[in-house]
């Protein structure tokens, strides 16, 4: 039974069990429906508790029916019809309480929660609006200003925020249900909430600038503005219309292309790493070494410390191993000031340095994260092999190099693998677990609770130049290049990605990384017997002229006050090399510049999943959207094309 009814004294205790969130299924409405008549019907019911089991309450709508027609009773029927109860309904939230999860809690008379419940309406994140009287409830609980945060942003707010918003009646101290049943014993009203706004003329203002700030930032995604439409409606059109105009909207944005490409992602970033090997059982992980103080290696112990690990940094010597160190706690410092930590002195204590191995004697696994250098990796994983338990995981940060090759030194090969974390370590969701030949199931089992644990986006990968994401990142980067030859100019280039939704262009983020490092990285491949990226050397032009980007003022573009302009130093220099390969000048249309870009990026990832290196299409999405700015409303770039 999806919903049960059972009665403590005058109170009716209805409880939603529908694992693994309580999503709200035609099962779980239908039963709500019962419920509600049963209750009803009950003359010995004062009032009505309702609660999940498990670990969460309402999650949501069921997402898994999104793809199919609607079926009755539908959520905000449900809704009504809890509100138009002649006896008090007191939700109780604990876990997450999102989306039709928190709109069933608004039709509710009373909400009380626990103190870690967190509670919001994340539909925009799914390409839709609040379905079931998001955007007419919530405002005259919260206020006009936070439901336009909380619907327009998709973000959820904590019991607290909550509670301080008038969104809940009380923080529950003890047991929830009891709390609960306590408060209905105690007798309460059947408050309506489609009371009627009325909004101040300052308030009103404050609002319309929020609102359209929140729009320029949502550009290309269409359920943002429509979800502030949809609000806008909510606050001043009659409740009744407003919530058919908003169910309205919703059915209709769900079967949208924005929509269909979110639950793509959605799944696909649950369903990555389903490598039977997971079924193995993982090693216990709780302390970790990190090699390597610097920012990628510091971004790493700073994560693993936020995540709850003991962290041990090796460093080479003393004066490294302070600035290392001081890297870290830097990131702790501004992640607690940020509210994202909340015990920094606890955290500090799981935290120490060392400049000599033997204090990695006793770890469960190793993050190398040392220079980017075939040699040297091999000789740190050497250095490992002698000093860590047998049984340690050994850890590469590489970014392209054969993660095979750096395990083939250890004794034991089995016990290496490939940790591809993306800077900001502590920020970045993406992690890429590279899988050698060699590694041991339970090493990959390990890697995948990891991730978890880590709160990172795993999606596993073979072993390739590049894995996934750096070698199609390549791929179109080099395709940029050509476009440059072919006519396009910079600035054209990077206009079209910005329009097609990355948050900026292949050129822009060049000069804003530092053109240095890749051309630094390139020098390195070469001298490795590494491929280069195509023979076109326009960025090698601007760096032999120490035009590295922001940090030297110009790069592909001239930097004036911070201010990016088209250079014609640039322009010359491409026109030569144009002219050196034989390409006459050609006017290009910006619309053929994301044809050729998108070409490129899902030719080199029909190739990464012909060989094998990504196990399925909609990883090599995940990867794209999670790591390297693929707007995440076209559904990754595999998806643009299935
Ligand atoms: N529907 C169906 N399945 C869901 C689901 C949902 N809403 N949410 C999660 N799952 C599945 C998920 O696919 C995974 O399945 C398992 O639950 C655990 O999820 C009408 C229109 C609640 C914070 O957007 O944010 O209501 O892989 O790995 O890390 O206005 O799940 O195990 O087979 O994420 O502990 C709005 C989405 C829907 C919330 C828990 N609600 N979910 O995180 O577990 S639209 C959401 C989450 C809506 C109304 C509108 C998270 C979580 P599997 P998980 P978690």
């Amino acid at each position: 039974m999806t919903v049960t009814v059972q009665t403590l004294g005058r109170v009716a205790i209805v409880t939603i069990d529908n694992p693994p969130v309580n999503a709200a299924s035609q099962a779980v409405r239908a039963g709500l429906v019962d419920a509600v008549a049963q209750t009803e019907a009950d003359a010995t019911i004062d009032a009505v508790v309702l609660t999940c089991a498990g670990r969460t309450f309402v999650a949501g709508a069921d997402v898994r029916e999104f793809d199919l027609p609607p079926v009755a009773p539908h959520l905000p029927d449900v809704i009504a019809a809890i509100e138009a109860a002649s006896k008090p309904w007191i939700a109780a939230l604990h876990g997450s309480a999102l989306g039709g999860g928190l709109e069933l809690a608004m039709g509710c008379h009373h909400r009380i929660a626990e103190a870690s419940a967190r509670m919001g309406l994340p539909e925009v994140t799914l390409g839709l609006v609040p379905g079931a009287g998001g955007t007419v409830r919530l405002p005259r609980l919260v206020g006009a200003e936070l439901a336009l945060t909380m619907i327009a942003g998709g973000k959820p707010i904590s019991a607290q925020e909550a509670l301080d918003a008038g969104l809940i009646d009380a923080i529950a101290q003890g047991d929830l249900v009891q709390k609960a049943c306590d408060l209905a014993a105690a007798g309460v009203d059947l408050r309506p909430t489609l009371v009627k706004l009325v909004i101040g003329k300052s308030d009103a203002t404050r609002f319309d600038r929020i609102a359209s700030d929140m729009r320029r930032k949502a550009r290309g995604q269409v359920s943002v503005p429509a979800a502030i439409d949809a609000l806008e409606r909510g606050l001043t059109l009659p409740a009744t219309e407003a919530l058919a105009a908003e169910r309205a909207t919703f059915l209709s944005l769900k079967t949208s292309e924005q929509a269909r490409a979110l639950r793509h992602i959605f799944f696909a970033e649950r369903a990555a790493l389903s490598d039977p090997r997971t079924k193995a059982t993982p090693r216990p992980i709780a302390r970790i070494g990190v090699i390597g103080g610097g920012t990628m290696g510091a971004g790493i112990a700073s994560l693993c410390l936020m995540r709850g690990l003991t962290v041990t940094l090796i460093e080479r010597d003393a004066s490294s191993l302070d600035a290392g160190s001081a890297r870290v706690r830097s990131t702790l410092e501004s992640s607690a000031k940020r509210g994202l930590l909340v015990d920094l002195d606890a955290t500090f204590a799981r935290f120490d340095a060392a400049t000599d191995d033997s204090a990695l004697a006793d770890v469960d696994l190793v993050i190398e994260a040392v220079f980017e250098e075939m040699e040297v990796k091999k000789q740190v994983f050497r250095r490992l092999d002698a000093v860590t338990r047998p049984d340690a995981i050994l850890a590469t940060n590489t970014s392209y190099l054969d993660v095979t090759e750096i395990a083939a030194g250890l004794r034991d090969p089995s016990r290496a693998i490939g940790l591809h974390f993306f800077s900001p370590a502590h920020i970045m969701k993406l992690l890429e677990i590279v899988l050698p030949a060699s590694v041991a199931d339970d090493v990959v089992a390990t890697a995948a609770r990891l991730s978890k644990t880590l709160g990172k986006i795993g999606v596993f990968s073979g072993v390739c130049d590049g894995f996934i994401g750096n070698r199609i990142m390549s791929a179109y980067r080099t395709e940029a290049d050509r476009l440059l030859i072919d006519g396009a100019s910079p600035e054209q280039v990077d206009a079209a990605m910005r329009d097609y939704g990355f948050p900026m262009g292949v050129f822009e983020m060049q000069d804003l990384a530092g053109l240095d490092i890749a051309w630094a990285m390139r020098k390195r491949r070469l001298a490795q017997g590494l491929s280069g990226e195509g023979d076109i050397r326009i960025a090698d032009r601007l760096c032999e002229q120490g035009r590295f980007g922001r940090k030297t003022d110009a790069g592909w573009y001239d930097f004036t006050d911070g201010k990016a302009t088209p250079s014609d130093a640039v322009t010359a220099i491409i026109v030569e090399e144009r002219q050196a390969m034989g390409v006459a000048d050609a006017v290009f249309e910006t619309k053929d510049v994301m044809t050729r870009i998108l070409g490129a990026m899902v030719q080199e990832a029909e190739a990464v999943l012909a060989e094998g290196i990504a196990s399925s299409a909609a990883d090599i999405d995940v990867v794209m959207v999670n790591g390297y700015g693929f707007p995440r409303w076209k559904g990754g770039p595999l998806f643009t094309v299935r």
